[in-house]
């Protein structure tokens, strides 16, 4: 069906219209278009929804061209494309950051209001993708957001989950799941693609044969055949042309029918086949920082590799580019372990499904792939069982298996006689019950190895990843995280990024080391007038909304203490809740003491199985039961649990702080991406020597950061000398004073059962040190709520936060990968005769 003439698309000259213009008027003119052709509605009849989605359209209408223009002007330049391989993008809404993008923000609110509509109701309206759990999935989102605004050719792929991360509801202080219906009213951002639809196979086994050249070759009997349906969404750049493809793939049936079912009479059977396929990608698994070993999960992860891999051979293919030149043009990053299988995939595609010899696939594997680990934790590192694995992958189970053999020679050349070495280092892991351990399939396979933070990196290479730092240094570098300033400031934080710009221009947007000349202010006292009373504005939309939904009363003068981020016991939110508690008792004890009146605010998911988690939350929201209804208290604390914390969420959260609260065990946190978007927001940061805090810390100087806990060093020293938290529990009244109000029942209406898995755990077992840091926690927060009395000297500490947060924009971290690991240069894209972004 190829066109004997090919058809012009891109007209050479356009003229502004209603498509495509960006003023006011026609803004307007599209709008109502869009409701009545698209959403076939008059306006009487139309919902909020589909006022959204005629929003949505208009502003979609305007990314086409650019979004066209730029996969034409790179397959043209025939230019080297970062494909960032992704099983989770946690996006967030998209149409105010598009409005932003597209430089028209302000023209968008203009015409809606002017129809009569309430444009910040619209933009709540959109149901964001929860493509993602937490950290690892936001920052895909932020490096998408990144390469397209440095206009780095690039292009990400996932999965398209029908479910997302599910919706989180508190009763009776517990949490709730629903599953989050993101698709019900349609996704007006996507564009389906089912003609690059690829098959992925599943199952069976292999057979050997000879070829017509007289070559011994595999060939792979699947059990089940899958469909993936590519889904693209537009990423554009901020204020330039680079529109970038986030292309997510949808399971379907290979065939919707089995005619032979069908034929015999079985329409039931006939239709099954099309249930079991669609279940693949039917929901997001909502562990955070656990591996699981469930079979669909590695079914998600083969699914969504072995499409992604397939496109960009066909992307080669269709321009007549040999695969021998794979490397060349695809630069291939693998977000954690998640699509680790590409090592294994690539191969079998290069060897079985194109005829390239073993040596040749191998050396563009490599040079093709890179790995970004994200963690330390040893129950997040995935290992598939054997049975699992050859069941499902068998063809795949044969090349680890001779990637291992020929990898395990190459360590006996390097360090003979070290049998511990090997077995330590095999992608195989043989004691016991076999597993194939993903992440060291994943540092052999690829040519980099990164870390998210100095530490981690460092961390990585003592520790976890020892044995591959000491075989490959060279593949070991670091790659501190970042985060996008255009969604986590420009358009979460409007008014405090008016009050920057004002002072400054808006140069640091794109470059965002420029907030340093923010400093050249802080001896300002108007300036820091004004910062206070943006602050205190923000505060009180938080506590508006808090009122509404949590029905609970809190003062925005006083300090916001935030916690917002998955509950895990490594997070430590119980440490936190224990800092409260001290407090109370120091009011039960005199109602008359000094108190610096504090909000505390929670918000976070976790894990539907991770029973301890739900019973952090559980205790947050019965600490906050008596604590905010004590008439002793005075309402000089407040406790807060925010449910469902997400995305749209968390642009509401981080201009609202006065306190990041960055409190992990020392060594545990990877890096951490919310302590950035805080920060920079202008809150302090309260925190122990983890992940990026470390960075933080040196870029703000220590002056301005809260430091309490120990060091990782001395973690292990404790933990190696034998901890024994109830030490830390007899020799410290306050501490005991804490937790025996929690284990009689203080919190719980005297039940004594309720919260003795949280308090036999601290007492007798404590992995995460919590007993250990109580005290020097409770010093560092005293000296917080000391130094919070002084307004000026506070705001001061606040502005330079922000100023000195320009290291940690997601820009700078996406060049650092463009010049180490992906080689990669920015394309600029030229739209000719047309209106420019932000212009
Ligand atoms: C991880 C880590 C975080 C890290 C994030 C992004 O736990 O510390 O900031 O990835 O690298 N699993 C995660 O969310």
């Amino acid at each position: 069906t190829v066109p004997n003439q090919p058809i012009e698309c891109v007209p050479t000259v356009v003229v502004e219209d209603d498509r495509t213009g960006l003023s006011v008027e026609t803004l307007k003119r599209a709008f109502q278009d869009n409701l009545f052709y698209i959403q076939g509605k008059f306006a009487n009849i139309a919902t909020q929804n589909d006022y959204y989605m005629a929003l949505a359209y208009t502003v979609r209408d305007r990314l086409l061209r650019r979004w066209l223009t730029t996969a034409e002007t790179h397959t043209h330049q025939g230019v080297r494309t970062v494909a960032y391989l992704s099983a989770e993008f946690l996006m967030g809404p998209h149409l105010g950051n598009n409005l932003i993008s597209l430089g028209i923000y302000d023209e968008a609110k203009q015409a809606i209001t002017e129809l009569g509509l309430d444009f910040d109701a619209l933009l709540q309206q959109e149901e964001e993708p929860g493509l993602g759990n937490g950290g690892l999935g936001r920052l895909a989102a932020c490096y998408l957001d990144s390469m397209a605004s440095l206009d780095i050719p690039s292009i990400g792929y996932g999965i398209r989950y029908e479910f997302g991360i599910f919706d989180q509801d508190i009763r009776d202080g517990w949490q709730i799941e629903s599953t989050d219906k993101w698709l019900r009213y349609g996704n007006p951002w996507e564009i389906s693609r089912p003609e690059w639809a690829v098959e992925v196979k599943l199952g069976g086994h292999t057979e050997r044969y000879t070829d017509e050249n007289g070559r011994n070759r595999t060939r792979w009997i699947p059990h089940e055949v899958v469909m993936g349906i590519p889904y693209d969404t537009p990423i554009l750049g901020y204020k330039t042309n680079t529109a970038t493809t986030l292309r997510l793939w949808s399971a379907a049936a290979a065939e919707s029918f089995d005619f032979a079912a069908f034929n015999s009479g079985d329409y039931f059977r006939a239709v099954q086949q099309k249930t079991v396929s669609e279940t693949l990608t039917k929901v997001l698994y909502p562990n955070d920082e656990s591996a699981q070993g469930k079979k669909l999960r590695l079914a998600q992860q083969i699914f969504f590799v072995s499409c992604s891999l397939q496109d960009m051979m066909l992307i080669l293919i269709r321009q007549g580019i040999p695969l021998e030149q794979f490397h060349e043009k695809f630069a291939v990053q693998l977000n954690d372990t998640h699509p680790a299988i590409a090592v294994a995939e690539l191969m079998r595609l290069l060897m079985d499904e194109h005829g390239i010899e073993w040596d040749t696939a191998w050396r563009i594997t490599q040079k093709t792939l890179s790995y970004t680990n994200h963690t330390l934790l040893p129950e997040a590192l995935e290992r598939w069982g054997m049975g699992l694995f050859s069941t499902l992958l068998p063809r795949h189970l044969e090349i680890i298996y001779e990637i291992n053999s020929q990898f395990l020679d190459d360590i006996r050349r390097k360090f003979p006689n070290d049998d511990a070495r090997l077995s330590r280092m095999s992608l195989i892991d043989e004691a016991g019950e076999r597993y194939v351990r993903m992440a060291h399939l994943a540092c052999v396979g690829s040519h980099a190895i990164n870390g998210v933070a100095a530490l981690h990196s460092e961390l990585l290479k003592q520790d976890v990843l020892r044995d591959f730092y000491e075989l490959y240094p060279e593949k070991f570098s670091n790659k501190t995280n970042g985060v996008t300033p255009r969604r986590f400031m420009v358009l979460s934080n409007p008014r405090l990024t008016n009050l920057i710009t004002s002072k400054i221009g808006d140069g640091w947007i794109k470059h965002l080391d420029d907030l340093r000349k923010l400093e050249a202010f802080v001896e300002d006292a108007d300036f820091r007038q004004q910062w206070r009373d943006i602050k205190l504005a923000i505060k009180q939309d938080l506590a508006t909304y808090i009122k509404q939904v949590n029905g609970i009363d809190v003062d925005p003068t006083s300090l916001f203490d935030i916690q917002a981020k998955r509950i895990h016991e490594y997070k430590r939110q119980h440490l936190d809740v224990l800092h409260i508690i001290t407090l109370y008792n120091r009011i039960k004890a005199n109602p008359d003491v000094h108190i610096t009146p504090r909000t505390f605010i929670f918000g976070g998911k976790a894990a539907p199985g991770y029973f301890m988690a739900k019973l952090i939350i559980k205790l947050i929201n019965s600490v906050g039961d008596v604590v905010n209804n004590d008439p002793d208290v005075r309402d000089r604390l407040k406790v807060v649990f925010l449910k469902d914390y997400n995305v749209k969420f968390a642009q509401r959260v981080y201009p609202a702080a006065d306190l990041s609260e960055q409190i992990s065990l020392a060594g545990k946190e990877a890096s951490g991406t919310g302590n950035m978007k805080f920060s920079m927001n202008g809150s302090l940061t309260i925190g122990t020597l983890d992940g990026a805090n470390v960075e933080i810390r040196d870029e703000v100087g220590a002056e301005n950061f809260f430091l309490f806990g120990l060091t990782t060093p001395e973690v292990y020293e404790l933990k190696a000398k034998g901890y024994n938290p109830y030490h830390y529990y007899e020799s410290n009244p306050a501490l005991k004073a804490v937790i025996d109000r929690i284990a009689s029942g203080g919190f719980s209406n005297g039940d004594t059962n309720l919260f003795n898995p949280l308090v036999s755990t601290l007492l007798y077992k404590d992995d995460y040190l919590l007993l250990a840091d109580y005290q020097s926690y409770i010093d560092c927060q005293d000296r917080v709520s000391q130094t919070y009395l002084d307004q000026e000297y506070w705001t001061r500490l606040s502005i330079l936060n922000s100023a000195r947060m320009g290291k940690f924009s997601s820009d700078r971290s996406i060049r650092e990968y463009c010049e180490d690991i992906w080689y990669v240069k920015p394309v600029a894209v030229e739209l000719k005769e047309y209106v420019q972004a932000g212009t």
